[in-house]
């Protein structure tokens, strides 16, 4: 039955999409209270695991900023020294590399009242969930060397993007949600 092979399409596709998002987060710096003044943003990290490939989101309102600042800035609320600055209102932040990151608050006081942040971030791991192609599944056909009667391009040079990047996860993901949705609709 057509309906039965479209639910077990849909639903291989719903776990792609789930399992995706979970390779990078983003974590929401104090979660609903933002960036601001008065909150004591150890408590806020503890608890969390932030891996290279994470990213921050700083929501705040104005006269604050996000630095990022080196570790004695950040011990000392020494402003003016910082790596990067922004004061748009909502810092996205992406955590790229191992180490831990040092963020405060620019304006004047700030820091001292508990607008500073240390961010330590881990090597993100290369066990287990690297390409979301694992089992038995057929990978998208991506220029097979198997000589299929598929119209290919001219195979100028064989370097076949095949370990998927963070980004290229991504569109994947979104393009499994969609597809997984269409096919609920054809489904009903
Ligand atoms: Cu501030």
């Amino acid at each position: 039955m057509a309906s039965f092979g479209s639910a077990v399409v849909c639903a291989i596709l719903v776990l792609i999409s789930m399992v995706v998002p979970n390779l990078a987060k983003v974590y929401t710096v104090g979660d609903s209270t933002g960036w601001t003044t008065g909150v004591d943003y150890s408590t806020w990290t503890s608890g969390k695991t932030f891996t290279a490939g994470d990213s921050l989101v700083f929501n705040y309102g104005g006269g604050h900023t996000v630095d990022e600042v080196s570790a004695s800035d950040y011990n000392t609320c020494t402003v003016g020294n910082a790596i990067s600055s922004d004061n748009s209102g909502a810092t996205t932040i992406a955590l790229k590399t191992a180490g831990t990151k040092y963020y405060i608050c620019g304006a004047v006081g700030h820091c001292g009242s508990g607008m500073k942040i240390a961010i330590p971030v881990k090597a993100a791991a290369s066990s287990g969930t690297t390409t979301p192609s694992s089992g038995s599944g057929t990978t998208p056909t991506s220029t097979s060397p198997a000589g299929t009667n598929t119209t290919i391009y001219k195979p100028s040079s064989n370097n076949v993007p095949d370990s998927a990047s963070p980004t290229l996860s991504l569109f994947v993901g979104i393009v499994a949600t969609w597809v997984a949705f269409c096919v609920m609709v054809f489904s009903l």
